[in-house]
């Protein structure tokens, strides 16, 4: 009893915007606290206004630097921004978190900017459902705009086109091969592409490579078609800086379209099915392990499958067929 009343006092605290609040909500849904459901629960209805935007690429492309960028320029539209930063610690990052802060630093003092890192990703790889937790979060504190900063990296890169109303995807200069296996499947994710870094040797040859491969993705009719947008985003005077009005403004027009063709309801419906799925498949490991606890199965269905007289598919299909099925 207490705790439901703890619960819904801390929720009205972050309905006001309190910061501190917000930050132990986000630590009890990343460590998967008890009150995890009754904290999303009370959380779920004010949520679901934020525009999300989502931003991925390379290690080092750029990503925290548009990031400020763009935190700026919708603090001058009067809007306020969360910012989540997925996995910064990862190796592949280079210690960028440190850059992070320094970077982000002077907007640690504005109300109405709220950045936070997170370390966990899911047991599989591929965005946890924390980030959808704490993007819930950030939205029922008041944050207009959320951004997701995430790793370029496999799975990642995949699910946040299931987060993200609008997907960034950032690019530099010499990615050569990589626009190859970009046409595969990353261009048709994002729904706009950065080529950050503009002030680099070869900018204009990535460009027309860009342009080529974009040229064969070929969105039905009415459907969005991926923008190139190139950029400058750190330069020693600030009229060197390239491309973030543009990005800004085809960030609107993306938000515009979602909004005229409906394909907002789409996005909506995969990102709903996708936390959906997500939620199912801890909670259904957990129900499932507790309900092995203290018989000793558990054990056994490992050791057998260790010593070869059984195989994990098998196990599963068992256990699900034993404890799950109803007629
Ligand atoms: N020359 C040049 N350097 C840039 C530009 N934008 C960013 N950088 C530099 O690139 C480095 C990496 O930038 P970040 O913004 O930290 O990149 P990131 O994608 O967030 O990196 P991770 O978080 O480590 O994946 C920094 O040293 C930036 O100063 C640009 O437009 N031109
Ligand atoms: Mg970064």
């Amino acid at each position: 009893m207490k705790k439901k009343r703890n619960v819904k006092e801390m929720v009205e605290k972050l309905l006001a915007g309190d910061r501190r609040t917000a930050a132990r909500l986000i630590t009890l849904v990343e460590n998967e606290m008890e009150e995890q459901h009754e904290v999303m629960k009370e959380i779920y209805p004010h949520t679901g206004q934020a525009m999300i935007l989502g931003i991925t690429g390379a290690g080092g492309a750029g990503k925290s630097t548009l990031t400020d960028h763009l935190i700026k320029n919708f603090r001058e539209q009067g809007k306020t921004v969360g910012v989540a930063v997925v996995d910064p610690s990862s190796p592949f990052s280079g210690g960028a978190f440190l850059g992070d802060r320094i970077r982000l630093q002077k907007h640690f003092l504005d109300d109405g900017v709220y950045i936070r890192s997170m370390a966990s990703r899911g047991h599989l790889g591929g965005l946890s459902r924390a980030t959808y937790d704490v993007i819930r979060i950030m939205e029922a504190m008041g944050m207009d705009v959320v951004i997701v900063e995430t790793l370029g990296a496999g799975q990642d890169e995949i699910d946040i086109i299931h987060i993200a109303n609008t997907c960034l995807l950032v690019a530099t200069p010499g990615m050569g091969d990589d626009i190859q296996a970009m046409k595969a499947g990353i261009m048709e994710i994002a729904d706009i592409i950065v080529l950050n870094k503009a002030d680099l040797d070869g900018a204009d040859k990535s460009l027309r490579h860009l342009q080529g491969a974009l040229s064969i993705v070929c969105p039905e009719e009415g459907k969005w078609m991926p923008k190139i947008v190139p950029t400058v985003s750190v330069a020693s005077k600030p009229v060197d800086l390239k491309g973030i009005d543009e990005l800004v403004a085809a960030i609107s027009e993306h938000q515009e379209y979602l909004q005229e063709s409906r394909a907002i309801d789409q996005v909506k419906f995969e990102r709903t099915e996708q936390e959906l799925g997500l939620i199912f498949k801890d909670e259904l490991q957990k129900l499932i392990f507790k309900g092995l606890r203290g018989t000793g199965k558990k054990r056994k269905y490992i050791n057998s499958i260790i010593e070869g007289r059984d195989d994990p598919y098998s196990v599963v299909e068992e256990v699900l067929e034993k404890y799950l099925v109803t007629k």
